[in-house]
């Protein structure tokens, strides 16, 4: 903390806890009214090399979302029905002891009947689950396979580079070629946004790959509108050409990849025209795209987690991953492909979570992801439900079925939460949550090279509490004796990183201080100029035996998407919809934030013009989307930034805040992708009619 000239105040380094790749270095000045500390600002770090002093709508929205009046200050007990949202205020004692009484019951029958329910609310190494997966682990609880955003992309990755990494944000600004491929950068990962702009007016050409023309694709010099869910096949076409036309780094591939010629094989199977007819885009968009792929260096890919929602995500990230690697992009730091960063930072996982707590116990996986159909069917059933961190009833696929689940009376639920949300409605127990204002934690970041320290402002508001502070109390009253549950949030902090390689010298005394710190890694960082893949042959593996020992193709395909691509589904449900993130939004946080859902308006679906048209549908008008899992209603924008076929419904809304109650995870499916064990929410067909 460093005092300012202006009497009391003082400016606190933290960090931006939320879900987005850019982990915001963040300066919140505090000021002394009445005895009590009251944030009065929040602004971006000015020296952070990324964040540059901005921050984006949203976040610098969080004082109105800290202090806001519906933020949960008491922890609350149901008095309605499962989903109805009543309920009154009840002590943490009386809360804390029915909830370890309850646990305790199921879990003198089988603990694998409590299931932790989490993800990423708050980035936070303390916050996220370092107490928390203790105590279940002690627990000997279900564990939780967390797959509802990135393991599609996060395994392809593993399965190709051996880890996740890539160009370095700030090397983006270096690059005369930019694919901004499944990203709407403007809205989700703004500061590598600027980067962009910044090469852009150095003269690189930018092109995006997205099959709608979000404010990113907007931005670029062109845009290839695919289909969802056909990345794989583009991705292979322009393999093909560039193995066609000789495009190749010969030396990089002899030197630092495995398996060429099975890739070859593989990529002669999709010339420009059955790729142009799959992915329903132009010959010249393939042609044109490798010609500058290979001319236009350095070359830099940013693939976003939006690409791999479909069937085939997997794949698909596997072979656009394979592109630098021909071309010899790797060799320039500024060159390569960017889907996440995180693997640059390891967590010691061992000391921070404690596995070694399930003391020989091997419960159950559940996923995350078919949490709808687990809690009808799982065997042995859910009995009791912790969720943390997220906000499932908005946010997971087939929504009905997540929410005929939480509604079940036999189901004992409690929501730790900064608000009511439509998860929360369904808690026995809702239990009030602190902000990053007001807890200590620690970052790592999946789109830059550098670590974080969080700070409190302020004193927790009401009778909120962190996450890890409930854990540790839960542990108390059920007798989790072991001295781990004892440590302090700041002695959670000081452990999260490995002793080793590119963390080795992170210290929490100097970080909390100083509030952040670059990543010991080579600067310019161009991870793989040299090859050194840490995959099982230490080449950037185009084959890989690894795949082929869980029984996958060992060589990246094209697995077209479940529903999206013509199939039986197509006649009766003719649109395949996508629902990517709203600019002003993140998930579902923020849509309670009545700047930030202005901002935003209503729930919308865009719709091209000539789908529009055939069904008699006027802008403006509401409409009706529905498949067979479900149905809900928004207003139509007529608008050709919707490619035909494809409908666009911004997201993700709060139910409750909607007029029929309802948002797109109504109509998502939980069908899984091809690797990772993740969700299809982009590979959804859908039929819209006038409401
Ligand atoms: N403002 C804002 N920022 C966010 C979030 C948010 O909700 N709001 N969410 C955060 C989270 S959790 C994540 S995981 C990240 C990244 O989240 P992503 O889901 O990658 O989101 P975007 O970067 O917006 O990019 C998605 C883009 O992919 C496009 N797309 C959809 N299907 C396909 C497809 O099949 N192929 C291709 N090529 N493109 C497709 C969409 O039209 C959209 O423009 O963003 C984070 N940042
Ligand atoms: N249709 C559709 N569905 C999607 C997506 C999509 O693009 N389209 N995107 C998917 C993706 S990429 C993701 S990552 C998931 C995101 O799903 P979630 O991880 O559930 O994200 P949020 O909806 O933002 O919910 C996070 C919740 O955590 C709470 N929270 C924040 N900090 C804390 C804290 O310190 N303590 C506690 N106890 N709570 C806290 C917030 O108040 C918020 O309600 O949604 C997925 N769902
Ligand atoms: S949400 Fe992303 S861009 Fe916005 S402040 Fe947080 S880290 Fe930065
Ligand atoms: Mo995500």
């Amino acid at each position: 903390m460093e005092a300012t000239a202006a009497a009391r105040e003082e400016i606190v380094r933290a960090a931006c806890p939320h879900d987005c790749p850019d982990t915001c270095a963040m300066l919140v000045t505090v000021r002394e009214e009445g005895g009590r500390k009251v944030a009065v600002k929040v602004a971006g770090d000015p020296e952070h090399p990324t964040t540059r002093g901005v921050l984006c709508t949203k976040v610098s929205r969080y004082l109105e979302r800290t202090y806001h009046p519906e933020r949960l200050l008491q922890p609350l007990k149901r008095v309605g029905r499962k989903g109805e949202g009543r309920f009154e205020r009840v002590s943490w004692d009386s809360a804390l002891d029915d909830i370890a009484a309850r646990l305790q019951r199921i879990a003198a029958v089988d603990p694998q009947r409590i299931v932790p329910y989490s993800y990423a609310g708050t980035m936070g190494l303390v916050q996220g689950e370092a107490m928390a997966s203790r105590f279940f682990h002690r627990l000997g609880a279900s564990l939780l396979d967390r797959t509802i955003c990135a393991t599609a992309g996060g395994e392809a990755l593993a399965h190709t580079l051996g880890i996740r990494s890539g160009p370095a944000m700030e090397s983006f600004a270096e690059a005369k070629l930019i694919v901004l491929w499944g990203t709407n950068a403007i809205a989700s990962n703004l500061h590598l946004w600027s980067f962009v702009q910044q090469a852009k007016r150095n003269g690189a050409k930018l092109i995006a790959v997205d099959p709608y023309r979000s404010d990113t694709a907007e931005k670029c010099h062109r845009h290839i509108a695919l289909l969802p869910g056909t990345d794989g096949a583009l991705a292979l076409g322009l393999a093909h050409v560039l193995i066609r036309e000789g495009w190749l780094d010969h030396d990089y591939i002899d030197r630092y990849t495995l398996g060429f010629e099975a890739l070859a094989q593989r990529a002669a199977e999709f010339p420009p025209a059955r790729v142009a007819r799959l992915c329903g885009i132009g010959v010249e968009d393939v042609e044109q795209l490798a010609h500058e792929y290979w001319h236009i260096r350095p070359a830099a890919i940013r693939l976003n987690y939006g690409m791999q929602r479909c069937a085939g995500g997997g794949n698909a990230v596997r072979a656009v991953a394979c592109l630098p690697a021909l071309a010899g992009h790797w060799r320039d730091a500024a060159g390569g492909v960017l889907l996440s960063s995180s693997g640059v930072a390891e967590v010691d996982g061992a000391r921070l979570y404690r596995p070694d707590l399930l003391g020989g116990r091997t419960p159950r996986t559940i996923n995350m992801s078919t949490i709808g159909a687990d809690l009808a069917a799982a065997s042995p059933p859910i009995e009791a439900l912790i969720v943390y961190d997220s906000n499932p009833v908005a946010v997971a696929p087939d929504s009905r079925a997540v929410a005929a689940g939480f509604a079940r009376e036999d189901l004992f639920t409690v929501v730790l939460e900064h608000f009511r949300t439509d998860t929360a409605d369904y808690a026995d127990y809702v239990l009030p949550a602190t902000t990053q204002l007001e807890h200590f934690d620690v970052h790592k970041s999946y789109g830059h090279l550098y670590v974080l320290a969080n700070n409190p402002a302020i004193e927790p508001l009401g009778e909120a509490l962190p996450n890890s502070e409930i854990f540790r109390r839960l542990a108390a009253r059920m007798g989790f004796a072991e001295p781990c549950f004892a440590e302090t949030d700041e002695q959670l902090a000081a452990q999260a990183f490995m002793r080793d390689g590119a963390t080795a010298s992170i210290d929490w005394q100097t970080l909390k201080r100083t509030g952040w710190q670059r990543l010991d890694v080579p600067q310019p960082y161009a991870p793989f100029a040299d090859g050194g893949f840490p995959t099982p042959s230490g080449r950037c593996e185009f084959h890989s035996q690894a795949l082929a020992d869980l029984g996958l193709d060992p060589v990246p395909g094209y697995v077209p998407p479940h529903e999206a691509g013509d199939g039986p589904l197509a006649a009766r449900y003719p649109l395949a919809m996508i629902s990517p993130p709203a600019r002003n939004f993140l998930n579902s946080t923020f849509v309670n934030v009545k700047s930030l859902r202005d901002a935003e308006g209503e729930p919308t679906l865009q719709i091209h013009p000539a789908d529009a048209a055939a069904r008699g549908i006027h802008d403006g008008e509401r409409v009706r989307v529905f498949n067979d899992r479900g149905r809900f209603e928004l207003a139509a924008r007529v608008t050709d930034r919707a490619r035909p076929g494809v409908v666009v419904a911004l997201s993700i809304w709060w139910k409750k805040l909607a007029a029929d109650g309802r948002n797109a995870n109504e109509v998502t499916s939980a069908r899984l992708t091809d690797m990772g064990r993740a969700p299809t929410f982009y590979d959804c067909r859908v039929e819209v009619a006038r409401a």
